[in-house]
């Protein structure tokens, strides 16, 4: 497809029909500090390829949508020098300019879809904004979510959302949510939100059962697995409200909004937890790259 640099090794995958795992950029671009987030971006890849799948981080690079990017370009990302946070939307112009771009979940939706790769992991999906009922700061995730056959592996949305709203509009998104081995819904460096989950499954092997029904039955919108994070890096809820509130009460008096919002708030955790948080998404981020290729595994052997 015009626009698509496919990288060999995911070239090679697709042809043979073997698992694939796409990742996204933003992640790596706008929402871990240097060199944390080089580093997590490193441990996901090898994390699929433990597991015997193969990593496609999604990119756009000088104009073009890369799937899959080599260790020089990562660590571009990483560098995150004039490297633009591309939602869906923001694909075609960014494109056209010839700019780049770190592809946030509803982006990498869009291109993993267009390379034909159907399962993705990442941290932590955007959601419905605390406030969001008056500030309609509702990520393009969710819209997405519900326009792409996709499975995404995360740990549930980001804590500093308002989770109970984002479940809602999952819902009314015809989004399956799936918990892995739990009954609730995770809270991104929390393990529980407290919010009852309707489904769940606790081996890769159930997932792919499920998503092979999906793929059958033609379902248009995504599904969401969801998978807490290891107890031995997960933060207590009220440790972390009070981290966020002071976060958001300092981007209020900031006038911080809009896209910058999520990166400053994740920003902001970080340091006012001493790094914990840092260390926390990176945990549950490569976790989430080990299931996904799971899965995949487990989806490629049905198939052959
Ligand atoms: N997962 C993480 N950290 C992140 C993100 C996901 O662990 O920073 C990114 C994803 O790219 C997601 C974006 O799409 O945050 C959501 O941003 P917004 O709230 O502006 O839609
Ligand atoms: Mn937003």
């Amino acid at each position: 497809m015009k626009y698509l640099d496919i990288h060999p090794p995911v070239q090679a995958a697709l042809s043979a029909n073997r698992a694939i795992v796409a990742f996204e950029t933003s992640l790596i671009s706008h929402g871990l500090p240097w060199p944390k987030n080089l580093e997590t971006a490193q441990l996901m890849e090898a994390a699929a390829l433990a597991e015997g799948a193969t990593p496609a981080t999604i990119a756009i690079h000088q104009g073009r949508i890369h799937i899959g990017c080599d260790a020089p370009l990562l660590e571009h990302f990483a560098r995150a020098e004039g490297v633009l946070k591309v939602g869906r939307k923001d694909i075609s112009a960014a494109i056209a300019t010839g700019r780049d771009g770190g592809t946030t979940v509803s982006a990498t939706l869009h291109c993993a879809a267009a390379a034909g790769i159907n399962i993705f992991a990442t941290g932590g999906i955007g959601g419905v904004h605390r406030g969001g009922e008056k500030s309609f700061d509702i990520s393009a995730d969710l819209t997405a979510l519900g326009r792409s056959a996709t499975t995404v592996v995360c740990s549930g949305a980001k804590s500093i959302l308002d989770l109970p709203k984002t479940l809602e509009v999952l819902e009314s998104q015809n989004v399956l949510v799936i918990g892995f081995a739990t009954d609730s819904f995770p809270a991104f460096y929390a393990r529980d939100s407290g919010l009852a989950l309707e489904q769940r499954v606790d081996t890769p092997q159930q997932a792919a059962e499920i998503l092979r029904c999906h793929q059958e039955l033609a379902m248009e919108s995504a599904v969401l697995i969801v998978n807490p994070i290891d107890e031995a890096y997960a933060i207590d809820w009220p440790e972390l409200q009070s981290w966020t509130e002071q976060a958001e009460t300092e981007a209020a008096a900031e006038g911080v909004r809009g896209k910058a919002l999520t990166p400053f708030l994740l920003g902001r955790i970080g340091e006012l937890s001493a790094g914990r948080t840092l260390a926390a998404n990176q945990a549950l981020a490569v976790g989430n790259a080990r299931l996904a290729a799971q899965i995949a595994v487990a989806l490629a052997a049905e198939e052959s």
